[in-house]
């Protein structure tokens, strides 16, 4: 478990190791814009303990994800928008630390206007 979390890139966001652009951050949750967006404001919500899977998380560090997650989609202003955690390569899971997407539905005639809450 250890040198998972050594090799996590995940982890490494966490402690500060490698930037990202946060829209979040409690003791046991950070929330940060995707690196490769599928949209304008699509965001990562994940737990600051390592996990690979759901399953490897502790519950007490999965009840913020949600919250957080409609958090950042009311931020956005899209009323259209998916909420996605992906667990397996057969289930797309590329980054082996839980994260929950927040993937807004572009307006195509609007944009977004995106006002992110202060912290
Ligand atoms: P997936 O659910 O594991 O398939 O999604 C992983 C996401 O993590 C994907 O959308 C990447 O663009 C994103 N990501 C990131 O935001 N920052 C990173 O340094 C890396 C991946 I590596």
């Amino acid at each position: 478990m250890a040198s998972k979390m050594a090799s996590c890139i995940f982890c490494k966001i966490v402690k500060g190791d490698i930037p990202c652009f946060k829209l979040f951050e409690s003791e046991k949750t950070l929330a940060f814009l995707d690196i490769n967006p599928l949209s304008r404001g699509h965001a990562l919500v994940i737990p600051k303990y390592h996990g690979e899977k759901l399953t490897d998380i502790p519950d007490d560090s999965l009840v913020e994800l949600l919250p957080v997650a409609k958090k950042l989609a009311l931020a956005t202003g899209a009323t259209e928008y998916n909420i996605l955690q992906n667990n397996g390569r057969g289930a797309h899971q590329e980054v082996d630390h839980v994260h929950v997407h927040m993937i807004p539905k572009p307006n195509p005639e609007e944009g977004l206007g995106i006002r992110w809450p202060q912290q």
